[in-house]
């Protein structure tokens, strides 16, 4: 390697700690922009034949995620007409996740235990 070569290569790594630098910047002053523009998703589990939290409220445009902490199916189906969501029966370690985009006070069951309620309210 001649003294320009080497010159050049060493340039090259230092442009290269530079770019890592500054997306590693990027990245960094991006991240509270991102998280102040999407609502935080909200997560229900569902424990022992129960919906936890069973009421919950978040803002329009909020993504609720069910997760199934059992180790039986369940589902999740809105209790009204016009239905605004049905999921699939959820195994073990499943989710569903259901966006919200108009005001209202939405109730759920399991359709294969109907005890199992929930509501979400979207203000
Ligand atoms: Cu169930």
């Amino acid at each position: 390697m001649t003294m320009p070569d080497l010159g050049r290569a060493l340039v090259a790594k230092n442009v290269a700690r530079t770019v890592a630098a500054m997306c590693l910047a990027t990245a960094l002053a991006a991240a509270p922009a991102f998280a102040a523009e999407t609502k935080p998703a909200t997560t229900i589990v569902i424990d022992n034949f129960s919906f936890s939290p069973a009421q919950l409220s978040v803002a329009t445009g909020s993504t609720v995620t069910w997760e199934n902490h059992d180790d039986m199916p369940h589902t999740i189906v809105n209790d009204a007409t016009p239905r605004e969501f049905k999921s699939a029966p959820l195994d073990s370690g499943e989710h569903f996740s259901q966006t919200f985009s108009k005001p209202g006070t939405y109730k759920y069951f399991c359709s294969i235990h109907p005890r199992m309620t929930g509501t979400i309210v979207v203000k």
